[in-house]
Formats: C-alpha cells, structure tokens, sequence
C-alpha cells in the first residue's frame, strides 16, 4: 500500500506542478495573479499525497477488510495503535500549521505588491502613492461599476482600462450598498463599501482582456454585474485616456467627485 501511494503521489505531484499548473487560477495576468496561481500550486501539490493517501487506504480496507458472504460474527474489537495515532497527530499538524504560516506570509506579500500600499482601508486617492503609479477609483453603484481616473482630469468612465507594467491603486467605494470588486485575471478582489476607500494594489505585466465583476449580492441584478477590463501597453492607453477625456463629461448621475460617497435612498428611490 506505502509502495502504490507513493508512485502514485511522485505522479500526481508531477501532474500537479507541470500539466495542471497552466490551468490553475487566476493565471498570469499580473504580478499578484501569479503569485496566488503559485500559492495554488504549492498548495495542490501538498493536498495531492494526502488525498492520494485517503484513498488508496479506502481501497485498500474496501478489500482487505472484506467480510465474506456467510461471516456474520462479530469483528474483532478495535484498539488504539500509539505509533500510527501520533504520528498522524504530528504529519497533519507540521501540514496544517506549515500551510497556515505559508498562506499569511504569502497573503502579506501579495498585498505589499505595490510598494506600500496593503489591502483595506488604505491611504487616500493622491496621497501616499507609491512613485508613478496610477490611481483608479473604482464607484460601485446598482449594478454596474464606473471608474474614475484623478490624475487625467477626473474623467469618468463605464469601462476599466489600465497600463501594462505600471502599478495601479484601485480606491475601491460604493455609491448605495456593499460590494465586491473582482478583476479576476488581475488577482483583486476587493469590497466596495459606502463612505469607506478601500485600496488594492496591482501590477499587469501582459496586455490583454480581464474579467470585472461584482463578487456580493448586492441586489436584483447583481448577477448582471459584470464586464470586461483592458490592460493596454502605453501608446495605446494615452490615446484610449485622450479619447476619453474628448468625450467628457461622461453622462452620469453621478455626484461629484469624493473620496467617498455614502447612499442617498431617497434621491436613488426615485
Ligand atoms: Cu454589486
């Protein structure tokens, strides 16, 4: 049984690191979408022994402990096996503790990935940005997402664009109730609450489409909540700002620019 585990196991490790690896999610968009596909990986080449091991033993008893037709006496009484009890006790905690220690340092990591500015509530649209990067304020609003670009004459529009390698703060809020900012492809994932900034960090190191929605129920349609980002080199997202700020002001309903917005019922009721 130790023997079919562990060339199983050698085999699915290797499956896991070269063959499933491609696949794994988010990808490799950006900076941060790397390094959680990277932290997937680690974290599905140490599951696959174990569950390889769970099952190879269910088989194993399945036949090994097979009762015959006719057997309908008692089994024999189960007792404690010392050696096998502890060390299980010590494998699983090393693997449970070990992961729980490699998932916060890679958690803080990740959120460090543009250089200072950590997850949550974080510093305010200007200030505090790290040296060239871009900031994006993402308004969360039933049902769609709209994004303001401070550093170009605040333009407003209803579709997300950034530049490849140039590290981009989304201020993150909401114009009514609580949402979720999820630039799939991109590794950010953030909520969009009401009278509160939240920042995440992000660094695209391919051009290409990402995915955008809304990861809270936040309503009758928030399954409809959803579109697509662009992540442009940088001739092409000075051309698409200049285009947008040619078609400004964009017609919205928006209120006027603000760090954050807190819900108007009545007003939004009509
Ligand atoms: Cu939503």
């Amino acid at each position: 049984m130790i023997v079919i585990w562990a060339v199983l196991s050698v085999i699915g490790v290797l499956l896991v690191l070269f063959a499933l690896e491609p696949h794994m999610p988010p990808g490799h968009v950006s900076a941060q979408s790397s390094d959680q596909t990277q932290t997937n990986t680690v974290i599905a080449a140490i599951m696959t022994p174990i569950g390889i091991g769970v099952i190879v033993f269910l088989l194993y008893a399945v036949f090994a402990f097979r009762a015959r037709a006719d057997d309908e006496a008692d089994g024999p009484y189960s007792k404690g096996h010392g050696a096998v009890q502890q060390t299980w006790v010590v494998v699983s905690l090393t693997i449970v503790l070990g992961l729980a220690i490699y998932g916060t340092v890679e958690l803080l990591h990740t959120s460090e990935g543009v250089a200072g500015v950590g997850g949550g509530q974080g510093p305010t649209l200007i200030d505090s940005a790290p040296t060239g990067a871009l900031q994006v304020q993402v308004i969360a609003q039933q049902w769609e997402f709209t994004y303001r670009y401070p550093q170009y004459g605040d333009i407003e529009t209803t579709v997300l664009a950034i530049p490849v390698n140039r590290p981009v703060i989304f201020n993150v809020t909401s114009l009514d109730v609580v949402h979720s900012f999820w630039a799939y492809q991109l590794g950010v994932k953030i909520d969009a609450v009401p009278g509160t900034n939240n920042t995440a960090g992000t660094t695209a190191t391919h051009t290409g489409i990402f995915d955008v929605r809304c990861a809270e129920l936040c309503g009758l349609w928030h399954g409809a909540m959803s579109g697509k980002g662009e992540v442009l080199n940088s001739p092409a997202f000075a051309s698409w700002i200049r285009v947008q700020q040619a078609h400004q002001p964009a017609p919205n309903t928006l209120p006027p620019h603000s760090k954050t917005y807190y819900p108007d019922p009545n007003e939004r009721a009509g």
